[in-house]
């Protein structure tokens, strides 16, 4: 079945609509765990929807991350946001939660299972995601199957341990100078106040942590992030 998020029609694979789909909904993706939040995820999530969030990402990582039956209910619950709101609901790294759950799509980074495999797995109605910090992990990316590339980390971040070295937006501008036309969300230390320069660079939007799920009002924070953006866009 192609339809995603409740009741949206994911345009077939390979199409022009499809890619056109997938670019329209990065133009402000959060992502997010428990971990990140200072408040309840779901209250988190739901104000992240009101401020214009477009896309959303279950990523439950680190120490003090949900596991076992927590970790599965708390995903069943942002989904079920999600839905509610027409959001499309991506799971970091767990192609068995995302089958279980019936998700929209799953994000794999390059240490994590290959994204042919994933793309595989998931079949052509769902949405692959990869992050890619060079021109060669991109093209293997696209090759792979994915709809939609992440690429950073952009600006120093506290919200992955084992991040890259900071590029700033130099992937994003190379992988549009050497002619890549795939969707492309920059992420790592994105604010309202330095997001102009990643849309600029060439990105079809960005994603975020801190920005939202730590801020004091995540509505406020997502609607003046989305507001920079598509001034940018
Ligand atoms: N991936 P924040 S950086 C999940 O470079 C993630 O691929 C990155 O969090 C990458 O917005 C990152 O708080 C963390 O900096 C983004």
């Amino acid at each position: 079945d192609d339809r995603i998020s409740g009741d949206m029609l994911l345009p077939r694979i390979g199409t022009a609509e499809r890619i056109d789909w997938i670019r329209a909904r990065l133009s402000l993706y959060l992502v997010m765990g428990s971990v990140n939040c200072h408040q309840s995820p779901e209250q988190v999530l739901k104000q992240a929807i009101a401020g214009g969030i477009t896309m959303f990402q279950y990523r439950e990582k680190g120490k003090q991350a949900l596991r076992g039956q927590q970790y599965v209910e708390l995903a069943r619950r942002l989904q079920d946001i999600c839905r509610t709101h027409h959001v499309p609901f991506i799971v970091n790294d767990d192609l068995e939660l995302a089958l279980t759950l019936d998700a929209d799509g799953v994000h794999v980074g390059q240490d994590d299972a290959p994204a042919e495999w994933i793309r595989q797995r998931l079949g052509p109605n769902k949405i692959v995601g990869v992050s890619a910090h060079s021109l060669v992990e991109a093209s293997r990316a696209i090759a792979a199957g994915a709809d939609y590339l992440g690429v950073g980390p952009v600006y120093p971040t506290v919200s992955k341990e084992d991040a890259q070295p900071v590029r700033g937006t130099e992937v994003i501008q190379q992988l549009r100078r050497s002619g890549l036309t795939i969707p492309v969300v920059g992420i790592g230390g994105i604010n309202e106040h330095n997001a102009a320069p990643v849309i600029r660079a060439g990105a079809d939007g960005v994603a975020v942590i801190s920005a939202i799920a730590a801020a004091d009002a995540p509505a406020e924070a997502a609607h003046m992030l989305k507001k920079t953006i598509v001034q940018y866009l």
